[in-house]
């Protein structure tokens, strides 16, 4: 049902060349994104965000995030005990990246409002070659953990 959306989305965002860019035919990178959540945040100044994406398509990276509910998205990774912002993320063809607590993961800075639990926060995915892939993340509770 997004895909009309999506597309919509990619031409207005790019123009186009993502498409042209992949134009060898309709089996482009398909992106399916899983188990969305954010953590209700504990103050306005920051909250994070998990989910998975599977690759059905050719390799590809994620190479920025937007949202609704702050201006400032990055892309982080654990690295020890301290978080190391990325600009971009490859996915393999066929292959998934999973952002989870303690490993990569969103980050959302400068909050335009604190969410509550049941909110759901627009996220999009944007990525070398693909269209932006548009995601609704449900705020969970704080201490909220996902079946494995
Ligand atoms: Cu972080």
């Amino acid at each position: 049902m997004n895909r009309r959306t999506a597309l919509a989305a990619a031409l207005a965002l790019t123009a186009g060349l993502a498409l042209s860019a992949c134009g060898a035919g309709d089996e482009g990178p398909h992106f399916q994104v899983d188990g969305a959540y954010m953590p209700q945040p504990v103050t306005q100044d920051m909250a994070g965000a998990f989910f998975t994406v599977k690759n059905n398509g050719a390799a590809d990276k994620i190479v920025g995030v937007t949202s609704d509910l702050a201006k400032d998205v990055s892309m982080h990774k654990t690295v020890g005990n301290k978080m190391e912002q990325v600009t971009s993320l490859p996915i393999s063809a066929g292959g998934e990246l999973r952002f989870e607590r303690g490993g990569t993961h969103l980050m959302f800075m400068g909050l335009k409002y604190k969410p509550a639990k049941g909110d759901s926060i627009g996220v999009t995915l944007r990525f070398a070659h693909a269209e932006p892939v548009k995601v609704a993340v449900p705020v969970r509770a704080v201490n909220y953990q996902p079946k494995k």
